[in-house]
Parts: structure tokens; C-alpha cells; sequence
């Protein structure tokens, strides 16, 4: 696409509203205001096909860690393209890129973890370890240990196993989900949720329901229990410090499979490779995607830790299983070609050490304004608790409506930050720098200002 390339606003978005339906979207609300068409992007920046120039504080959809334009991986899919642009990992085959990349996540993931069986996206590889999960036990002579625990309000994807793990209540209306074996405990978001207990006795407690749950349920059903390191599209949810510690034991005194959704919290968002490094988490399964590629293109994988592997290469037979696009040569080459730059240009540690605790630095600062109830965040995720009253930890009626206009002024303030109820969240790209993160600050700060004034014109009754 050359940088001069016009488009035609208005016919876009009539076609768009002719025949395209959207993801997460009220089709109806979306073509009565007309979709915002993005058009091209710069490392940190988005621009929309009316001209407008955003920070992209969500890297896309928690996914370009590297951020916009990398050469590198244009070349990586060229070059693969004309190579091999497509060959399969069934029937004994493979190809020189699948081999590689499995290689390289090996060495990534913690020493445990040797195995990768890839997919095309998060909601493949979740769906992919509920398979593996049941087949595992199986294998074991236990074909009855079926249920995995999940929590309220956790994210796994969409397809059928992956919004049965999910808690969102709103997706499970939709399809008569969750599909049998598949239960929920409560999340650790003390903000929200812990009452008058402190921060680590709530993590205590709601770790604690994954063994009442277990013992309600009985040992001889439950399988597995799954959980993002911090929760992404549930509102940057960081549980407290003793929620995971009590969750492994828990998991470890009972022998059930821990998976560790790394599709949000891998390849550096918290200033480690995985959030399972960031907490010290030894996970049987680990979900990846997104920044697998950088979001370049589509890719996701299911690391298999040693414990499971060995049951499923020693005693499978067949593992009947598998995508078209398992291995994808070209979706490989550009994944390698993206951990090649996150390691070499030493971009995890830089989170870690420098601008991860420059971004919670300033993003802790937006704690003094008026509305913000808690400023949270961990590496490059932070979310903004938008508040009535901050002393009582009091939300506004109508979850949805102060966070909104807040979104909605962000975008007019050239800025991509998003709204889970009140809740505002951002995940940037890796690589944005402090320069950025001052721009950043500066305009959620507008923002805030703005949604401060704006909340009286609020019809909190509709
Ligand atoms: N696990 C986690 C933790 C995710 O965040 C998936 C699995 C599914 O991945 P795929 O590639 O199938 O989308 C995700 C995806 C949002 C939002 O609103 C978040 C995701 C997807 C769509 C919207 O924040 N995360």
C-alpha cells in the first residue's frame, strides 16, 4: 500500500455495512454510525481513512508487541511465500519453519515445557488443550476426570470449548453455554470484588474455592483447572500476590493439570517472556498467540509441558487432532522473524527494567485525579478503575456509561484505550518509548478531565 493510496470513506463504509459482519459487535449500532476504517500504521501509531492519527495503546488487540512496520517480517513472509507457501504437519511431513519456531519456544518457555502443538489462534489452542486435557486422563485410566475449573469473568476465546472456559456471563447467553464440564469459581479482582478484606487474604480466598470446588465436585471428576496470569479482556484484573502461589499448591496437592492462558501475558507484556515466569507458575499447558506473530499474521500454539507429553507420545497412538494451518510455513517464518527482533533487540528486558516500570511510574500518577479509584498495572498493562467514590471503591450506576464517553473522548483525543465497563485499560507496544508513554499519560489525562465534565450529561436511567 503506498502511503499516497486514497480511499473512497463513504463506500467503504457502506460495503462494510452491506456485508460484513463484525466480531463483538451490534451490527445494527455499528451501521447507523459507520465503522472506523484503519488504513496503515507506524510503530506505536494507527492512521484511519479520514487522515486521523492514533496511539495505538492497545497494540492492536494486546497482540503487536513489536509494533507497526517491521520490515523484517514482510521479508520473512516474502521470502517463505515463494519459498513454501504452504505445506501441512500431517501424514509424517513438516516444514523447515514449523521445526524451527517449535524449537525456539522451546528454549523460550520454562524448563519444563518442551513441546508445541500449534494452532491458528487462542480459541484454537484452548480448544486444542480441552482434547488434551480429556485424552490425558484417559490414557491414565481415568476417563471420568473430565470438568476443568475456570473462573467468572475470564477470556479463552469464542470458539464452543473456549466460551465454555471464558466466565463471561453475556457469552454464555448467547448458544446455551457453558457446555456441560466446564465450572466457574470467582475471579481475584479485589478491587471490584474483595468487600472489606485486604487484597492478600481476598487472593486467599478465592484461590481456596478452587479446593472447595474440587472437593464439591469430587477428585474423581475434575481434570484441570485454567487461568490467565493477569486477566486481559476482563478489565487488566492483577490478582493479588497470594492468589497464584495458593492456586499451584492447591492444584500440585491434588495432582490436576494447571493451564496458564499466556495468549495476553506471553512474549514480554509483563516484562518476562511468559506471565508464568512473572509469577513463578509451573504450568502443565500454556495457550499462546497474539504476540506469538505480533499479530503479523495468525498464529497460536499450545506449549505441553513434560508431564503431559510424555503420556501423549508414550501412549496415545493417534492423537486425532490437528488444523490445515497447524505449522503454517509463512505464519512461522514471520513468528520466528518476531521472536528474532524481541530477543535481539532486547525488547522483554527493556520492559522489565525501563520503560515497564517508567509506563506504571506515570500511569500510577493518574491515582490523584478525581475519578480514578485505582491506577493498577503490571509491565505494559494498566487499567484505571473510573469511580463515584473513591473511599468506598463506589462504581457509577450503569457499568459501561462513565468508561464509554471515556473511550469514546480518547478516540477524539487520538488515542486507542479501551473500556470494560469502567473500567480502562491499555497494553501498548512493547517497544513504545518514554516519549510515547509521556503522550500516553498526557491524554488519558485529557481524557479524564474531559469524562469528569461530561458525567452530569450522563443519562444514567436509559
Ligand atoms: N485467551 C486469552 C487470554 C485471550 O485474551 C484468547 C484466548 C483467544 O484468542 P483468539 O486468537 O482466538 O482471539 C484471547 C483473545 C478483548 C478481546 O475484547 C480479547 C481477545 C480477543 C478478542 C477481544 O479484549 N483475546
Amino acid at each position: 500500500m503506498s502511503s499516497e493510496q486514497r480511499f473512497e470513506i463513504d463506500d467503504l463504509r457502506r460495503a462494510d455495512a452491506g456485508h460484513h459482519l463484525h466480531p463483538f459487535t451490534d451490527a445494527k449500532e455499528l451501521n447507523r454510525q459507520g465503522t472506523r476504517v484503519i488504513v496503515k500504521a507506524d510503530g506505536v501509531y494507527i492512521w484511519d481513512a479520514e487522515g486521523h492519527k492514533l496511539l495505538d495503546a492497545m497494540a492492536g488487540l494486546w497482540c503487536v508487541n513489536i509494533g507497526y512496520g517491521r520490515k523484517e517480517l514482510a521479508q520473512a513472509a516474502y521470502q517463505q511465500m515463494q519459498q513454501l507457501p504452504y505445506y501441512n504437519s500431517f501424514f509424517q511431513c513438516t516444514t523447515p519453519p514449523a521445526i524451527e519456531l517449535a524449537e525456539v519456544l522451546a528454549k523460550l518457555a520454562p524448563s519444563h515445557i518442551n513441546h508445541v502443538f500449534f494452532t491458528g489462534s487462542g480459541s484454537e489452542s484452548n480448544d486444542t488443550i480441552v482434547r488434551m486435557v480429556r485424552r490425558y486422563w484417559d490414557l491414565l485410566g481415568e476417563p471420568q476426570k473430565t470438568v476443568i475449573i475456570s473462573r467468572n469473568n475470564a477470556y479463552h476465546g469464542s470458539t464452543m470449548a473456549a466460551a465454555s472456559l471464558g466466565g463471561m456471563k453475556f457469552m454464555h447467553a448467547q448458544g446455551g453455554l457453558p457446555l456441560p464440564g466446564f465450572v466457574h469459581i470467582d475471579q481475584p479482582y479485589w478491587y471490584a470484588e474483595g468487600g472489606d478484606r485486604d487484597p492478600v487474604t481476598f487472593g486467599l480466598e478465592v484461590a481456596q474455592q478452587l479446593e472447595q470446588k474440587i472437593l464439591e465436585l469430587g477428585l474423581d471428576r475434575v481434570a484441570a483447572f485454567i487461568g490467565e496470569p493477569i486477566q486481559g479482556a476482563g478489565g487488566v484484573i492483577i490478582p493479588p500476590e497470594s492468589y497464584w502461589p495458593e492456586v499451584q499448591r492447591i492444584c500440585d496437592k491434588y495432582g490436576i493439570l494447571l493451564i496458564v492462558d499466556e495468549v495476553i501475558c506471553g512474549f514480554g507484556r509483563t516484562g518476562k517472556w511468559f506471565g508464568s515466569d512473572y509469577y513463578g507458575i509451573k504450568p502443565d499447558f500454556m495457550p499462546i498467540a497474539k504476540g506469538l506473530s505480533s499479530g503479523y499474521l495468525p498464529i497460536g500454539g499450545v506449549m505441553v509441558g513434560d508431564r503431559v507429553s510424555q503420556v501423549l507420545i508414550d501412549k496415545c497412538g493417534e492423537f486425532a487432532h490437528g488444523f490445515t494451518y497447524s505449522g503454517h510455513p509463512v505464519a512461522a517464518a514471520v513468528a520466528l522473524a518476531n521472536l528474532k527482533i524481541l530477543r535481539e533487540e532486547g525488547i522483554v528486558d527493556t520492559v522489565a527494567d525501563q520503560t515497564g516500570p517508567y509506563l506504571q511510574q506515570r500511569w500510577a500518577e493518574l491515582a490523584e485525579h478525581p475519578l480514578v479509584g485505582e491506577a493498577r498495572g503490571v509491565g505494559f498493562l494498566g487499567a484505571l478503575e473510573l469511580v463515584k467514590d473513591k473511599a468506598k471503591r463506589e462504581f457509577y450506576p450503569k457499568l459501561g456509561k462513565v468508561g464509554g464517553l471515556c473511550r469514546d473522548l480518547a478516540i477524539e483525543n487520538g488515542l486507542v484505550m479501551r473500556a470494560v465497563g469502567d473500567t480502562m485499560i491499555i497494553s501498548p507496544p512493547l517497544i513504545a518509548s518514554e516519549a510515547h508513554i509521556d503522550e500516553l499519560v498526557e491524554k488519558v489525562r485529557l481524557c479524564l478531565d474531559q469524562t469528569l465534565q461530561g458525567i452530569p450529561k450522563l443519562n444514567f436511567d436509559e
